[in-house]
């Protein structure tokens, strides 16, 4: 039985038959092709599902950074369960339509001078995000395009694999603490189990943004390759992924993840709170303001 406030994915059992295309619909006029391709469309993103590979095409598109706010994590949580549901799709390349940034990470605005009500909603949203990518039964491949800090860099991390455009002018990490605030425990987990505790703890405690080649020498993305490339290169190593047997790549996902999101799962209403708690200081908002500030003067 789902713990209240638990997503049902996590209860789901997995869909080990999902390679199993549903068979042609009797209606279906015989001669006919079946339609190679769907796709749906949000505000924020968007995603096209090849039913012949069995492959989604996911594509964020908030410009002007891609910046995860409540309405964004909300459509990327629905999008990410649309698919899960979908027999046809076994894998998923998550990418941005936005040149040069993949995501900015959590949407600051949403953090600043709002209430405790807004800052418990859009924690949830943040929580969901992550328990529906981080236990997905789909492969996930992360096509990083551009810089992604912080969650942006969360996102890449809960993904399978991750492939990086080799700009150096591109960066990734958890830069938590250079905004004046701490990365929460699962965040810190999901990197720990990508680059161990070492890197993790030393990027932490500096909240070092890397430099494309940087983060490809520290493990925290698995290839380089350039911006034209990335996309192919994503679906060949897709394709790779995609030809085991999914039973046996899904239990294995989850036998080595499974600590982790427990860990939340079980303490979700306490993160939450925890959350809202240390947002709402002023000390910390004050941190906050400061920084949006500094991004601005930065253009100027
Ligand atoms: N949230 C909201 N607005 C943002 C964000 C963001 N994360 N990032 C950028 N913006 C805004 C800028 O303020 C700017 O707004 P405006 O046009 O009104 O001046 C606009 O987006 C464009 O930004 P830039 O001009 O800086 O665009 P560039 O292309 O030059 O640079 C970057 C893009 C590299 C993404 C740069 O904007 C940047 O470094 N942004 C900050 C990224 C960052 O530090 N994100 C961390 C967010 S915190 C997080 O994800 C985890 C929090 C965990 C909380 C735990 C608490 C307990």
């Amino acid at each position: 039985l789902c713990p209240p406030g638990v997503l049902p994915l996590c209860c789901r059992p997995p869909a080990w038959d999902r390679a199993t295309r549903p068979p042609p619909s009797p209606l279906q006029p015989p001669g006919l092709p079946l339609a190679p391709c769907r796709s749906f469309s949000n505000n924020k993103i968007q995603v096209e599902l090849d039913e012949s590979s069995g492959v989604a095409m996911m594509k964020f598109k908030s410009p002007p950074v891609n910046s995860l706010s409540l309405e964004f994590l909300t459509e990327f949580s629905i999008s990410l369960e649309k698919l899960e549901n979908d027999r046809a799709c076994r894998g998923v390349i998550i990418t941005s339509a936005v040149p040069k940034i993949f995501s900015s990470g959590l949407d600051i605005t949403e953090m600043c001078g709002k209430n405790m009500e807004h800052y418990a909603e859009f924690w949830r949203a943040v929580q969901e995000l992550w328990l529906r990518l981080y236990s997905s039964n789909m492969v996930t491949v992360a096509a990083v395009n551009g810089s992604s800090p912080a969650g942006g860099c969360l996102v890449a991390l809960s993904c399978d694999y991750r492939i990086m455009a080799e700009n150096p002018k591109f960066s990734i990490g958890l830069n938590e603490a250079q905004l004046g605030i701490v990365a929460p425990f699962w965040f810190k987990d999901t990197f720990v189990n990508v680059v161990g505790h070492r890197v993790a703890e030393r990027s932490l405690q500096l909240g070092s943004l890397h430099p494309a080649p940087e983060a490809h020498k520290l493990g925290l993305v698995d290839e380089l390759v350039p911006e034209e490339k990335l996309l192919e290169k994503a679906a060949a190593v897709m394709a790779q992924w995609l030809a085991l047997p999914d039973h046996a790549r899904q239990l294995t996902k989850s036998m080595m993840r499974k600590a982790v999101l427990d860990r939340l799962v079980a303490h979700r209403e306490e993160d939450i709170k925890n959350f809202t708690t240390f947002i709402s200081k002023e000390s910390i908002q004050k941190s906050l303001r400061m920084y949006m500030e500094m991004l601005k003067k930065k253009k100027g």
